[in-house]
């Protein structure tokens, strides 16, 4: 009884205003070993804070486990948090970079 849906979709039924892209938080975990110098040269280097702001957001960080450094769109949220976590592997910190969708 009844019809049944097919996968075929007319062109006006596509939804075709524009949509604004994702965003996504891109966040600092806290750990015990990573030094607060190294966090904040990371903070500077790779999402622009001058060091007094730089330092404010480690210690928040330090202080309450995690933090936003940034909301970005997903290719610019992907590449920072992989930036970030490569530099800290090579220095052999365990600083860990996530990202979140707001
Ligand atoms: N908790 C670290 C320490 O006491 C500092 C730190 C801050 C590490 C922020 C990671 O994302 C971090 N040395």
């Amino acid at each position: 009884l009844g019809t049944f849906k097919t996968d075929v979709i007319f062109k006006d039924e596509i939804d075709q205003t524009l949509q604004p892209p994702s965003m996504y938080k891109v966040l600092l975990n806290n750990d015990d070993y990573t030094p607060m110098d190294f966090v904040v040269e990371v903070l500077q280097k790779y999402f622009s804070f001058d060091e007094e702001r730089a330092t404010q957001i480690m210690l928040d960080v330090h202080i309450q486990g995690k933090g936003v450094c940034g909301i970005f769109t997903a290719e610019v949220a992907e590449t920072k948090a992989a930036q970030v976590n490569t530099f800290a592997r090579e220095h052999e910190y365990p600083l860990l970079c996530t990202i979140e969708k707001v």
